[in-house]
């Protein structure tokens, strides 16, 4: 069965051997952006998917976990499984209390069928802008999805490219709940951070003390490349500015997460282990880790666990 998906030319594997990071990470530490791919012989992609994944199963991603000194995840709906949340609901309920989720979630959407998810861990429904990766979305829906899902605590995470931003800012701050921003609005980090357009993001943030920032994937962002493989915190260097500005001005806001399995890049596939070993450089401080990586997504999604 899964071998009626063929995966899209080009498309790297998730690293298998990762590192043991040399950072270690606090006590309760939440990863709070992966996926789950599949597997396609159980949980098929969406037909209308703009990619083939590999599979990237709901063990291999608690393996990693637990490689990594995670103690939980939140793991976002891929889009190559388009609206069909089992695969993700599946691995948020085989975690227990150690696994949240963020669901892709229509108009028309019963409330019986948000219920259901709720009561398996979902607690945001993710729109997505980015246009290699879906169709046009119609925002009167996604408003009605906003409102829909207001009553149930949840929030929006919300996925664009920073060019984007100039349009869609209205939008965002219209929304009656918490927004979570994926990867930092996705910066050109070729550009100064003070410049225009990563002013214009830090506006965002600025504009409401409900937004929450991910300060992640430097692997995706990055134009100098991988680091060479050292171990060394200063990796992907030409990122570091731009995340840790957002941790900085925004301490209480920011969360941090792999990306496992790291869909859709071409150039290299990151060590995970490294990946948290460039958490120091973006956030040096004892007090700036323990909100990045522990209290700030407890707050967002395990608040009564508080
Ligand atoms: C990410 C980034 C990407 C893909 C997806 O749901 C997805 O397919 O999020 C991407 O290709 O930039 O956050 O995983």
């Amino acid at each position: 069965m899964a071998s009626e998906f063929v995966k899209t030319p080009g498309w790297l594997d998730w690293h298998t051997e990762p590192s043991r990071p040399r950072f270690v990470l606090p006590s309760g530490a939440v990863d709070a952006h992966c996926h789950v791919f599949g597997p396609a012989a159980e949980f098929p992609f969406a037909p209308e998917r703009k990619y083939s994944p590999c599979d990237a199963s709901k063990d291999q991603l608690f393996a990693l976990r637990d490689h990594l000194g995670f103690t939980r995840n939140v793991i976002v709906q891929a889009t190559c499984h388009g609206a069909d949340n089992s695969a993700m609901v599946d691995a948020v309920r085989s975690a227990g209390r150690r696994a949240r989720g963020v669901a892709t979630v229509t108009p028309g959407t019963s409330d019986d069928e948000l219920r259901r998810l709720d009561e398996a861990g979902v607690r945001g429904v993710r729109f997505n802008f980015v246009r290699r990766l879906v169709d046009t979305l119609p925002m009167d829906g996604l408003r009605q999805v906003a409102e829909q899902i207001a009553p149930l605590g949840w929030h929006i995470v919300i996925y664009f490219e920073a060019q984007e931003l100039p349009e869609l800012a209205d939008f965002f701050l219209g929304l009656p709940v918490p927004l979570v921003v994926d990867h930092m609005g996705r910066p050109d980090v070729t550009r100064p951070v003070d410049g225009a357009e990563f002013t214009g993001f830090l506006d965002l943030l600025r504009a409401r003390d409900d937004i929450w920032c991910k300060v992640t994937c430097p692997e995706r962002l990055t134009v100098g490349g991988p680091p060479a493989l050292t171990g060394e915190q200063a990796a992907y260097r030409d990122v570091v500015p731009f995340a840790r500005r957002v941790v900085e001005e925004f301490p209480d806001r920011v969360l941090w997460g792999t990306d496992w399995p790291h869909p859709n890049l071409t150039d290299h596939m990151p060590d995970d282990g490294l990946l948290v070993d460039w958490i120091p450089s973006i956030a040096p401080t004892a007090a700036e880790q323990q909100a990045l990586l522990v209290d700030n997504p407890m707050r967002l999604y395990w608040p009564e666990e508080l």
